[in-house]
C-alpha cells in the first residue's frame, strides 16, 4: 500500500488529494488536509476521480469509425488520418472550413494550456468556438472593456468579507466558479461565525440559498433590472464614489437613472423596498462583495448584469480592498505577464448571422448554421477537443444532425459520447491521474494565493499519449501537408515550443515570475505552497487599460440598455426554464461512474406544486416540455423550492442516443435541457441565453 499526493481537476476548486495505491490501482481517495488551499476538502466527484481511469468504456487507444463500427488503430495511423482529413478540407476550401470546439476540461489540463492553444492558433481558422460562450463570456467581455484584460477578473475575498451578495451561483453544489474556493461550506460557516452575511438571489431555493442569511426569488432573466436598481440606489442615496483611476461616472449616473427599484420589482418580482434595504446594507458593510455566476451570465442580459455587479463593487469602494472583490497575485501570472492575451471584440463576425468574435472565438450558438449553410467559408471539417457541444450548447439536437453531415471530424476525447460518435477518428489522451499538473488558470482566480505542482500519480501506459503530445502531432503533421505560411523563424519557434513538455514550461514560467517560488520547492511540497491572502492596493498599477483607468461606462453595454425595454412578461401559461447543477454531476460526462449515479435519478423537471395543479398535472408523472426549438418528455417533481412560473432541468443529460458507448450513463439517460434552449436567444456578448427560456409544460403523450 502506497500513499500519493494528487489533485482533482474536475471542477474549479482544484482540491488536493491523498490517494491510496495498491498494486498500481487506486483503492482510496481522500482530501489532503495539508493542502493550504483546499484544507482537506473533497466532494463526491473527487472520490470518483479514479473511476474515470478504471472505466472500461474509456478509450485507451485511437479509434477509427467505419459506419457504425469502431476499430482500434495505431497512433501513427491515427495522426496521419487526422492530418489528412483536416489538410484535405483546408486545401480545397480554405482555413475557415475547419471548425474547432474546445470544451471545459481544457481549462483543467496543463497540456491544453501550454500546447493546445498553440495547436489551435496554428490552423488560423476564424471558426473557433468553445464552452466560453455558453458560460462566462460576459465576464470576459466586461473585464476586457472595463479593466483592459479579458481575464483580469476580481475574486470575492470570501475569507474576509462580511457581506457576500450572490446572483445566480450555487457554490454549495458547484464548489464555486470564477472563484476557486475549495471547501466552500466551511468558508461560509466561518463567514457567518464572524457575523457576516450571505444574500442570494436565485429563482430556485438552492442548496446555497438554504444556508444563506437571506434568499430572494428573482424571475429568470430579470436580474439586470435588480442590479441596475441597486446601482441606482447607491448613487441616489449618495453611497457611491468612483476611484480616482476611473472614468465615466457621469454616464453611469445618467444610464441608471430610469432603473428604479419600482421598475425592477415589476420585472423581477423582488419588492422595491427589499432592493433598497439590501443595497443599503451592502454599502454599509465593512468589506462587501457582489458576485454573479452562471445563472446571470447565461441569460439575455449577462453582460449588463456583470457590468452592474462590477459597478456595485467599484462604486461602493469594495474593489481591490480586503473583504471585497480582489485580484490575485499568482506565482505564474498568465494574465499580468500577457501570456494570455488581453482579448478583443468584433474584429470579425460570423459568416451567416454576423455575430462578433471575442478574443478570437465566435459564439457557439452559430456553430450549427456555419456547418449547414453552404457558401464560401462553410465549415466542412470539425475538431473537438474535450467538448460535448451536442449536450452543452443550445439546440444540441440540431447540432447533432449537422455534425453527421460533415466531410470530416476528429475528436480528442476519452469517450465515444453524444458528440464524438460523429468523429471519423478519436484520439484519447491520458487521464488526469497520469499527467503532471500545475493549474495555470485557476490559481489566477483563487480566493487565496497558493502554488502547487502535482507530478503524475499513475504511470502512463506504454502505448498512451498525453494531450500535449497529441496536439503537437496534429499541428506538425497538418502543417507539413499544407503550403507553408509564416516566416521560417516563426515556424521553427512553434515547433520548438510544441516539443518542450508542459512541465518544463512551468519551470520556465516560475523563473520568470516574481513570487520566488521554485520548481524545487514545489517538488518538495506537493501539497502546495502558501503565498498568503489576496493583496489589496493592486490598482491602478495592475490595470490593463492604456490610460490605467477603469472604464465605468463602456459604450457597448450602455447601448444594450435599450434592449431591456423588450423584456416582456411570460405569455399565457408559459413558464421560464432554468438549469441546475448537482454535487454528483460533472457537466455532461461523468454519468458513467456507478458511484455517482446510484440512487434516485436527479434529472427531473422541478416545478412549483401550484404550477402543476394549475395544469392538472401530477407529481411524478411524465410531462412534455416544449420550447420554440423542441420538446422533451421527462418526469416532473413538485417542489416549493421553485419560484412560481419557473421550471428547472439539470444540464448534461440526454445520453439515450444511438451509438453512445457509455454503458452506465445510458442506463440513467435523462433528457437534454439543450434540446429546448434556443440559439436565437443571446446576450450582447454572443453568450447563449440558456436561462429563462420560455416553455410550456403539458401531460406527455
Ligand atoms: N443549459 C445549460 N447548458 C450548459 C450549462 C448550463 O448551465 N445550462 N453550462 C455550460 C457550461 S458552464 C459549460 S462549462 C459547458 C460544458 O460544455 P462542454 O465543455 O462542451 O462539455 P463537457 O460536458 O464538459 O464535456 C467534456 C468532454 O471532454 C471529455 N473529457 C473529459 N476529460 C477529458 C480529458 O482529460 N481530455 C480530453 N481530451 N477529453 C476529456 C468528455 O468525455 C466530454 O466529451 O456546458 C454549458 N452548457
Ligand atoms: N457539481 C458540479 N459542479 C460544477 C459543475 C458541474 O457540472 N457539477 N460544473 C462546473 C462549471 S463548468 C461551472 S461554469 C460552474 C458553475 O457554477 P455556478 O454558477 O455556481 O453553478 P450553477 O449551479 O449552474 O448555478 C447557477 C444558479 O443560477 C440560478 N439561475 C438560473 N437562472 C437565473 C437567473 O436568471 N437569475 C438568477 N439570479 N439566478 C439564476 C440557478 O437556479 C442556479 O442556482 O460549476 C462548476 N462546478
Ligand atoms: S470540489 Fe470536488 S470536483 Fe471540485 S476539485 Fe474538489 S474534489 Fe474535485
Ligand atoms: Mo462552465
Amino acid at each position: 500500500m502506497e500513499k500519493r499526493i494528487g489533485v482533482c481537476n474536475l471542477c474549479e476548486a482544484i482540491c488536493g488529494l491523498e490517494l491510496t495505491l495498491e498494486d498500481g490501482r487506486v483503492t482510496g481517495v481522500r482530501g489532503n488536509p495539508a493542502d493550504p488551499l483546499s484544507r482537506g476538502h473533497i466532494c463526491p466527484k473527487g472520490v470518483a476521480i479514479a473511476d474515470i481511469h478504471a472505466d472500461p468504456d474509456r478509450l485507451r487507444r485511437p479509434v477509427r469509425r467505419d459506419g457504425d463500427t469502431w476499430t482500434e488503430i495505431g497512433w501513427d495511423e491515427a495522426f496521419d488520418l487526422v492530418a489528412d482529413g483536416i489538410a484535405t478540407v483546408v486545401r480545397q476550401h480554405g482555413a475557415n472550413a475547419l471548425g474547432i470546439y474546445l470544451g471545459n476540461p481544457n481549462a483543467h489540463s496543463l497540456g491544453s494550456m501550454t500546447h493546445g492553444i498553440a495547436m489551435v492558433k496554428s490552423f488560423r481558422t476564424r471558426n473557433r468556438f468553445s464552452a466560453t460562450s455558453v458560460d462566462q463570456l460576459p465576464h470576459q467581455l466586461i473585464a476586457h472593456l472595463m479593466f483592459g484584460h479579458q481575464l483580469f477578473l476580481p475574486v470575492p475575498d470570501i475569507d474576509r468579507t462580511s457581506y457576500f451578495l450572490v446572483f445566480g451561483g450555487n457554490p454549495m453544489a458547484s464548489n464555486g466558479s470564477l472563484m476557486t474556493a475549495p471547501d466552500f461550506p466551511n468558508r461560509l460557516r466561518d463567514l457567518k461565525a464572524r457575523g457576516g452575511r450571505m444574500v442570494v438571489f436565485d429563482p430556485r431555493r438552492t442548496e446555497t440559498a438554504k444556508v444563506a442569511t437571506e434568499h430572494h426569488f428573482v424571475r429568470p432573466g430579470s436580474d439586470a433590472f435588480v442590479l441596475l436598481a441597486m446601482v441606482h440606489v447607491l448613487i441616489d442615496g449618495g453611497l457611491a464614489s468612483a476611484p480616482a483611476y476611473s472614468r465615466g461616472l457621469a454616464a453611469v449616473e445618467e444610464a441608471v437613472r430610469p432603473f428604479t427599484p419600482e421598475r425592477a420589482e415589476r420585472h423581477s418580482g423582488v419588492p422595491a423596498e427589499e432592493i433598497r434595504r439590501v443595497t443599503r446594507e451592502y454599502a454599509a458593510a465593512d468589506g462587501a462583495v457582489a458576485y454573479g455566476r452562471v445563472g446571470v451570465s447565461t441569460h439575455r442580459f449577462g453582460s449588463v448584469s456583470q457590468w452592474a455587479l462590477t459597478l456595485l463593487n467599484v462604486l461602493s469602494g469594495n474593489l481591490d480592498r480586503v473583504g471585497g472583490a480582489m485580484f490575485t497575485s499568482p506565482a505564474i501570472d498568465v494574465v499580468g505577464t500577457g501570456l494570455i492575451g488581453r482579448g478583443h471584440h468584433d474584429v470579425w463576425r460570423s459568416r451567416v448571422r454576423g455575430l462578433p468574435e471575442t478574443a478570437g472565438e465566435l459564439p457557439v450558438a452559430v456553430l450549427r448554421e456555419e456547418i449547414e449553410t453552404p457558401g464560401d467559408g462553410q465549415i466542412r471539417a470539425m475538431l473537438t477537443v474535450a467538448g460535448n457541444p451536442v449536450l452543452s450548447t443550445p439546440d444540441g439536437a440540431r447540432l447533432d444532425t449537422a455534425l453527421a453531415g460533415l466531410d470530416f471530424m476528429a475528436a480528442v476525447d476519452i469517450y465515444v459520447n453524444e458528440t464524438t460518435r460523429h468523429a471519423d477518428v478519436i484520439l484519447p489522451p491520458t487521464t488526469a491521474l497520469e499527467r503532471d499538473h500545475y493549474d495555470l488558470v485557476l490559481h489566477t482566480l483563487a480566493v487565496r494565493n497558493t502554488a502547487r505542482f502535482t507530478p503524475a500519480v499513475l504511470p502512463k501506459a506504454e502505448d498512451a499519449r498525453h494531450d500535449w503530445q497529441i496536439y503537437r502531432e496534429i499541428a506538425l503533421r497538418t502543417a507539413a501537408r499544407l503550403p507553408k505560411h509564416g516566416s521560417l523563424r516563426r515556424r521553427l519557434f512553434r515547433r520548438a515550443r510544441l516539443t518542450v513538455s508542459p512541465t518544463v514550461i512551468v519551470g520556465l514560467l516560475l523563473r520568470r515570475g516574481r513570487s520566488g517560488v521554485t520548481m524545487k520547492q514545489l517538488r518538495e511540497h506537493p501539497e502546495g505552497v502558501d503565498l498568503g491572502p489576496l493583496q489589496a492596493g493592486r490598482l491602478p498599477a495592475a490595470l490593463h487599460t492604456k490610460d490605467k483607468q477603469i472604464d465605468l461606462a463602456p459604450g457597448l453595454v450602455l447601448d444594450d440598455l435599450a434592449r431591456l425595454d423588450e423584456v416582456a412578461a411570460p405569455e399565457n401559461g408559459e413558464l421560464l426554464l432554468i438549469g441546475r447543477r448537482h454535487k454528483q454531476d460533472c457537466n455532461s460526462w461523468m454519468h458513467n461512474s456507478e458511484r455517482l449515479t446510484r440512487g434516485r435519478p436527479r434529472h427531473q423537471l422541478l416545478m412549483h406544486p401550484e404550477d402543476l395543479a394549475e395544469r392538472g398535472l401530477a407529481d411524478g408523472s411524465t410531462v412534455a416540455v416544449t420550447s420554440r426549438v423542441g420538446t422533451v418528455a421527462v418526469e416532473v417533481a413538485a417542489t416549493d423550492d421553485m419560484m412560481r412560473g419557473v421550471v428547472s432541468l439539470p444540464h448534461g443529460y440526454g445520453h439515450a442516443r444511438p451509438g453512445v458507448l457509455l454503458g452506465r450513463a445510458t442506463d440513467v439517460p435523462g433528457v437534454s435541457i439543450n434540446d429546448l434552449t434556443d440559439p436565437e436567444l443571446l446576450d450582447v456578448s454572443g453568450n447563449a441565453a440558456l436561462s429563462g427560456v420560455p416553455v410550456t409544460v403539458a401531460a406527455a403523450g
